[in-house]
């Protein structure tokens, strides 16, 4: 993907509240302008990298893009779940991420418990795969130096 790493940043919104908290997995949701503005070689999937709320500290994250077939949602989503244990919901903060690379495609499951497992399976794989030199890199990019919702980068 030549659009890799991406750098994007937009309101946390409201999602469907599934109560994916509930799994131990909340998902920070990008405002539809934020997905309407991917390039098309980032399909959908599920993507690691780097996130920072507001200005606060970078964290590991892995964001799922798509329409997440399990539920057979109409409607195409990019949510983040920050690989930390926040004290407080962010709602209405600016969420900076970096997508850095690819872990696999979006696909249904037979049971809630198997999705909740290929989460956390693709949650060991971003924190691994992100203690890469050039992928920790990325994590100290200027561009986590400004929270302003109107600055939308690419990355190169
Ligand atoms: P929704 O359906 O509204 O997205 P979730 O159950 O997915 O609800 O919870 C997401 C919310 O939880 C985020 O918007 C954020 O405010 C909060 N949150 C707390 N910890 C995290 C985290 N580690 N990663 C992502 N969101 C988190
Ligand atoms: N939903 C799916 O239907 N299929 C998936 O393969 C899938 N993978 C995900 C991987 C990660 C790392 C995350 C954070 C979410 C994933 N989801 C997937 C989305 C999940 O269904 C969603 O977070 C909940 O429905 C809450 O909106
Ligand atoms: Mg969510």
């Amino acid at each position: 993907m030549r659009s890799l790493p991406y750098f994007c940043r937009g309101e946390v919104v409201r999602g469907f509240g599934r109560g994916s908290k509930e799994l131990g997995i909340p998902t920070a949701n990008f405002p539809d302008s934020v997905v309407a503005q991917l390039p098309a070689d980032i399909g959908t999937g599920i993507y690691y990298g780097w996130a920072c709320v507001g200005s606060g500290r970078r964290h590991k994250m892995v964001t799922s893009i798509g329409w997440n077939p399990y539920y057979n949602n109409t409607h195409k989503s990019m949510e983040t779940h920050v690989i930390h244990t926040f004290k407080e919901d962010f709602y209405g903060q600016v969420l900076s991420l970096v997508l850095v690379g690819y872990i696999r495609p979006e696909r249904s499951f037979k049971s809630l418990d198997d999705l909740v497992t290929a989460i956390h399976s693709d949650i060991e794989a971003a924190k691994q795969k992100l203690e890469q030199p050039e992928h920790l890199k990325l994590k100290d990019d200027v561009f986590f130096q400004t929270a302003e919702p109107e600055v939308i980068m690419n990355g190169h």
